[in-house]
């Protein structure tokens, strides 16, 4: 398949998706946000895919924001429609049933930083810049990033970063607890498959559930949280990767998980 805006590669269960408006810092167009949600509707009926990662074209900008210009002109119903877009877009990163990574390469602002909040877990470049500074427009976060920051961060810290605009640095983000891990530039894409190949090991049934019962469990309270674990878990006990996974521990040999 291919698109527009966006780049998309596969190799050994990994797909690479990539954002390719590098002349206005890979923004966030309908284009974009179309075909990204397209990209992820057919990668989700790749079965064997295990594992994707989200970056952006150029060493510069992961994504910079939505893109400003098409906002000038936006009527009330039309904004309805973009974020409606935006938000189906997201939502269709975050329930992917296989890890999405998102690599930082540079800017992650607004719109941008809200698509590396779908993901999975964030690392970024040392170069990267990361913030919602959407006030700075007269506008505020659209795409999930009140909600999805909120909770990865804690309310008061996220009003903070939204009422100030403030961009953080990647060291910065670190420790605000947004990204997870910060490297060179040169080292940001080979950090990322490292740890996929990492992921790659373990049982990939295992690994797409617990995804489910931690997105899903998180938004609720403890008690229906725990519920949902206990009432998933038994489930991983009809698989062969259980059979073969405890086998292989009792054996002392590593484990050959099939996904099944
Ligand atoms: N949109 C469109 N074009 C952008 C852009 C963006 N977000 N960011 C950069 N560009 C364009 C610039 O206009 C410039 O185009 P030309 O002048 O070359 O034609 C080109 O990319 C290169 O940018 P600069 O020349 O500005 O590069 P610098 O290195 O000097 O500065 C910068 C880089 C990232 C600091 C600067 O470009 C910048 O401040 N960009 C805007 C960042 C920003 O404010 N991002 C948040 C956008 S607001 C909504 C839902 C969600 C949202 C909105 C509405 N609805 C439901 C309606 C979300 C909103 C956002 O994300």
């Amino acid at each position: 398949m291919s698109y527009e805006t966006i780049t998309v590669g596969i190799e050994a269960g990994v797909a690479t998706i990539t954002i390719n408006r590098p002349k206005v810092l890979n923004a966030l167009n309908e284009t974009v946000l179309t075909e990204l949600t397209k990209a992820f509707r057919d990668l989700k009926k790749e079965a064997s895919l295990r594992a994707a990662i989200i970056t952006g074209s150029g060493d510069k900008s992961f994504v910079a924001g939505a893109d400003i210009a098409v906002m000038q002109e936006m009527t009330p119903l039309e904004a309805k429609a973009f974020v409606d877009l935006g938000h189906k877009c997201m939502h269709a990163i975050e329930t992917a049933f296989f890890p999405v990574i998102a690599a930082v390469n540079g800017f992650a602002l607004g719109g941008g930083l809200e698509l590396a909040l779908a993901c999975d877990f964030i690392y970024a470049s040392k170069n990267a810049k990361l913030g919602l500074p959407e006030v700075n427009l007269g506008i505020f976060p659209g795409f999930g990033g009140t909600q999805r920051l909120s909770r990865l961060i804690g309310k008061n810290k996220a009003k903070e970063l939204i009422y100030t605009a403030k961009i953080l640095n990647a060291d910065e983000a670190l420790g605000w607890g947004i990204v997870n891990s910060v490297y060179e530039p040169a080292d940001l894409l080979g950090a990322v498959k490292k740890t996929i190949d990492t992921i790659l090991k373990k049982g990939p049934v295992a690994i797409s559930l617990v995804k489910r019962v931690i997105n899903d469990g998180t938004d609720l309270d403890l008690t229906s949280g725990l519920s949902l674990e206990a009432l998933t878990f038994p489930v991983i006990f009809s698989t062969e990767d259980k059979k073969e996974g405890v086998k292989a521990f009792l054996e002392k040999r590593e484990a050959k998980f099939i996904g099944r």
